[in-house]
This record gives C-alpha cells, structure tokens and sequence, in this order.
C-alpha cells in the first residue's frame, strides 16, 4: 500500500493534503462514496501522495510552482499577459484522438454505428492493467468539480482523479473546482468519476473510455484537452448525453449567445457547428450592427445543457466556465472579446512565444516577430512547420470576456428561441434557411456535413456528416439520440425555431461570397425577426429562405447579385445532396426514426424527384 494517503483519510480532510507519511489502520473510517472511490483508485494507481484541490489562490500558486518545476511549462510576461503560462505537451500529444475513444455501453448496440464499443468488462480488464502503478512515484490530485452554476438545479457534480498539474490548472479555468464542488456532492453518490492518467503518453497506450451506464469516464495516455479535461467532452457532452436521454433533457454541442435588439430585449439562441467552422467566434461576435442597437452577449461557446422551464421554453446553462479555443486564426477581426479577454489568467498551449515572453500564433495581429520560439521550444526558423502548433489553444476564463452575458451563470438558464445548425458548404446551402417545423428541423441537424479544409485533413472539398455536430460525442446510439430529439419536439411546450446557416459558401472564383465576422449579425437579425413572426421569407422546398430584401445590408458593400447566389437553392445540387443522405441513413439501419426517412422523401419530392426515397 502507498503510504503518505492515509492522513487525509484519517481526519477527513480535503484540502491541500501534502502528507509524506501517515497511520495505515484507516480504512474503515472512509465515510463518502466520494473517498472510497478516490480510495480505490489510489489502491490501484499506486500514487506517492494525494492532494484534494479545494480551489483556493494559494492552491493554484503552489500547483504552478510544480507545472514550472517539471519543465514544460513556462511564465509569460507578468506585465503584459499577468499570471499566464504557456504549456507544451508532448509533440505526439496535441489533440483529441477520437480513433482511441470508446463507449463501453453492455450492448454494443447502444453505442450505435458511429462510435467505437468495447464491452466493459474487457475495457476493465484491458485499460485496467494500464493503470496498475501508472501514479508510481506521483502526486494525484482529486479535483472535485461543478459543471454548471452551483445554485442552478440543472448543474452536476464530477470528480477527476489526475496525475497531471496542467490537467488540475485548466479544470480551474474551465470548470467551478474545489469545496463547492464537495459541498455539493457531501456524502452522496452523485457525481460522475472520472480517472485520469498520464500514463507513459505513448500513443499505443492512449485510450479515453466512457462507461454511460455507470456514468464513469477513464482515460489514460493523453495530458491534453478533451482527452484529460474530463468535465468537457467526455462528462458534458458524451456522459451528459446519456443521462439527457434517459431524464428527458438535452446535452448538445451549442454555443449560446442573446442577441440584444434596440429595445433592450434579448433573444437567446444555440448553434451547433462541427470543428474549424468558427464556433467561439460567433459566440463573442462583436456584431457589425451594434450602433444600431444590435449586441450579441455570449453565454457560452461550446457545450449547452438544456432543460424543459416551468414556463415551457428550453433553458439553457453553460456547464462551463472558461473558453478552450483554437488560437491560430485569432485576432482582433476574428475575435476582438477573447484577445481581450486572454491578457491575464490564462493557459496556452502549444502556442509559440515571442522573444517579450508573449504568445504568438499564426494569424494574430501584427508582423512575425523576430526571436520567436516555436511551440517545441526550439527557434521558429520557418522550416520546422508552423511556428504554433495548428491546435494550438488558450484557456481563458468566460467571466474576463467583455461579452459575457450577465446572465451566464444564471441558475435557471437562459430561454433558447432558436436553434442554428451549420457548417461548411462551398456550394450548396444558402447563407441561411429557416425549417417548416421541428421534424423538419431535426432532419436539417441528423444531415448536417461540413465540407473538409486543407490545414484540417490536407484534402478539400470532403463532405464529411456530422448530425448536430455530435457524431464524436454522443455518448450512445447516434439513431436513439435522434429519436430522443424528435421526442423533446413533441414535450417542448414553446419549442425553439430550427434554422441552418452557412457562412462559407463560394463564387465561382473561389472567393468566399459572404464576409462572416461582425456581419454574421446580419443574418443573426433576421432569425430574430422570424422568432417573432416578423422577417421577410420565401418558401422553397429546402425551407424558409430570406427574401432579396429581408436581410438589413446597410452599411456592407455587397451587390445583389452577390446576394442572390447566397441565397439561391440548386435543384441538382440538392438532388445529389439528397442521394448522400440516402447513403448516409443506410449507416443506421431499422433503427433509423422513420420520420427522418419521412423528411427525406418529402424533400425529394419537393425538389420532384421521384429518386427520392433512401428508405
Ligand atoms: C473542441 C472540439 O475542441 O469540438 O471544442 O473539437
Ligand atoms: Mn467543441
């Protein structure tokens, strides 16, 4: 047995335990269902010592003090970026690694088609083994954690078990940590454990299993974001989907915003996007219409839970509370709030760092300065890649965001009015189209697809379907989870409208037709409009699409027939989108809610293909 765990036990306590030896006869006073857990992790993980965060400032100086020690992670320039680090992973460790992710549901049926499976008890026996010993000469920290506001009844409790600082440095940031947490869960079951290990970080041993029947999450063989931040996309979104199913709720993939009009009013709305479509961009949009009253409010940027109000609208919270975004690409045009926002508190990761200790990324405002230091650490000399590595992040607490809604941490969320799908179409979707009706709608979200871009895959143009941006996190079977979103349909009193936009559509140049940013504001206004039965609009057989007139363009220099190319409707274009759907609904078998296959046909027969079935 480890020594050095058991005074924390002893007495009870959870705060900083930095215990180096202790009293061994203690098991039987282990009270929580929290403790014997951590209990049992730490029989099998072997660590050196234990820590329980409590969340404190003192906490997190004396955890930096060890990030810096081990040497991966560095201070940026106190005066111009105060209390920042930037942290590098291991180069083989840079983003999620979804080919490794399993949900290890009993039936391999209820993990679906689109995920991958193991039975539980060989993920237990296999994955187990890995973690025999893995905290061997280590510290764990138990990070008690809150995803949602703690007064809120919508919020849940977790507990990541982790050998990682960085790990315990970014909970911070993105999750509420420490004794409210605890507090929360006392001496209840009611929490989602998650164990997570450093293990050696060889990719041949990295695995990230979820457990959705027992709502338990392990990963293993990864320190870097939504492989180790367990609250985020494995609790959030593929536990939490889970649980939405079975308690009558929704766990998405949705940023948040309110869209203020001049009257002071605002409208809220969630938006589903796959990754690389500009999710935490839209969400801290600083709207081209604002001097005419027109302010978009951000409440979160990438995961919404939303629960049925009393007063019938779907409420939503944010489950998290800071901002995990992609940092090349980001500056003052694409996201002036976060650049503001990321001057003080923040992690980064696998950026570059200037010769001033500031951070650095391909995209940021201002010229490539000299001195630059790539994110291996090595001098940025142009010939060893991109001197920040392209899923380079910056974790940055929500409540420094100028935008922040004053309600974002609202207890009883915020009333969603709108739904927005969308994603990247170089041809075929208009700037945006509202559904005829929530079937129709959740039709519009199970056929969502992005089209791929060079720096994602190195091969354009890859139509690649991703329903309601969920295909790598829902938590279960992806068929069951459209049955689930047709069922809310119907228990949804004041259901929210379903609209689908595409802010990337192409001329025949090449050129991007719409100029997005700022100006996506625009089409957020005529949502609006149609949230409240206003809004100039055309029937076609895809949906509503704005009429030539209905979008307020002043002030943008675009011609007409500019605007007519991104509205227009293509009937062979669709037909052949029409197939693909067809191809893509034969992944899900008789499970399939045959009111998708209903949409589908009713689709091809407004567009009068007799083809049209797929069912
Ligand atoms: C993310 C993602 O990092 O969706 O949020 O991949
Ligand atoms: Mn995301």
């Amino acid at each position: 047995m480890p020594q050095g765990r058991w005074v924390a036990f002893q007495h009870g306590l959870r705060g900083i335990q930095g215990c180096s030896n202790g009293p061994t006869k203690t098991e039987r006073i282990l009270s929580t269902p929290a403790e014997q857990w951590v209990e049992e992790v730490a029989r099998k993980t072997k660590p050196k010592q234990i820590v329980w965060c409590d969340g404190s400032e003192r906490e997190n100086e004396r955890n930096v003090e060890t990030l810096i020690e081990q040497g991966s992670t560095v201070r940026l320039n106190e005066s111009t970026y105060p209390n920042c680090y930037l942290h590098r992973s291991n180069p083989n460790d840079v983003a999620r690694t979804e080919n490794v992710t399993f949900i290890c549901s009993n039936r391999k049926e209820d993990a679906g088609t689109t995920n991958n499976w193991m039975a539980p008890g060989e993920a237990k026996e296999k994955i187990g083994k890995l973690f025999d010993g893995a905290m061997a000469g280590r510290t764990m920290y138990v990070v008690p954690y809150l995803m949602g506001p703690a007064d809120s009844p919508i919020t849940k409790a977790g507990i990541e078990v982790t050998d990682s600082p960085y790990v315990v440095a970014s909970m911070r940031i993105m999750a509420r940590i420490g004794n409210k947490a605890l507090e929360k869960i006392g001496n209840t079951p009611d929490f989602v454990p998650g164990l997570h290990s450093l293990g050696d970080l060889s990719p041949d041993r990295r695995f990230i299993m979820h457990f959705p029947e027992e709502k338990l999450i392990w990963s293993i063989g990864s320190g870097y974001g939504g492989n180790a931040l367990l609250g985020k996309k494995c609790f959030a979104l593929r536990i939490a989907s889970k649980m939405a199913n079975e308690q009558g709720w929704l766990a998405e993939h949705m940023l948040i915003l309110g869209l203020e009009d001049p009257s002071g009013k605002v409208t809220y709305m969630a938006a589903a996007f796959p990754s690389a479509c500009g999710k935490t961009n839209l969400a801290m949009m600083v709207s081209a219409l604002e001097s005419s009253g027109y302010k978009v409010w951000t409440v979160g940027d990438d995961i919404a839970w939303m629960q049925i109000g009393p007063d019938g609208y779907l409420r939503a919270i944010n489950p998290e509370a800071g901002f995990f975004g992609v940092a090349p690409g980001t500056n003052a045009l694409s996201n002036p709030n976060v650049m503001d926002a990321l001057r003080r508190n923040s992690i980064f990761t696998n950026t570059a760092m200037t010769a001033a200790r500031e951070p650095w990324w391909e995209g940021i405002d201002g010229a490539v300065p000299s001195g630059l230091i790539d994110w291996q650490g090595r001098a940025a000399t142009g010939t060893n890649g991109t001197a920040a590595q392209p899923n380079s992040r910056y974790t940055v607490p929500a409540c420094q965001a100028p935008c922040i809604s004053p309600l974002w941490q609202d207890p009883v969320g915020v009333p969603i009015s709108a739904f927005i799908f969308g994603g990247r179409r170089a041809r075929l979707a208009p700037l945006v189209y509202e559904s005829f009706n929530w079937q129709h709608g959740v039709f519009v979200g199970a056929t969502m697809a992005s089209e791929t871009t060079a720096a994602n895959t190195g091969k354009t143009g890859v139509t690649r379907r991703d329903p309601m941006a969920m295909l790598p996190f829902c938590g279960y079977n992806m068929a069951d989870y459209f049955r689930h979103w047709l069922d809310m349909g119907k228990k949804i009193p004041h259901p929210p409208k379903i609209f689908h936009v595409n802010w990337f559509r192409k001329g025949a140049d090449g050129k991007f037709l719409w100029p997005g940013f700022g100006e996506n504001a625009r089409v957020l206004k005529w949502i609006l409009e149609r949230v409240e039965g206003k809004g100039k609009a055309e029937e076609t057989p895809i949906g509503w699409v704005p009429t030539a007139d209905a979008l307020t363009l002043d002030g943008l220099k675009i011609s007409p027939e500019t605007m007519d190319e991104l509205l227009r409707v293509d009937q062979s274009d669709w037909a052949k989108e029409n197939e693909d759907t067809a191809q893509f609904f034969k992944k899900f078998g008789n499970d399939l809610p045959r009111e998708l296959h209903h949409e589908h046909d009713q689709l091809g027969r407004r567009f009068g293909s007799t083809a049209s079935a797929g069912s």
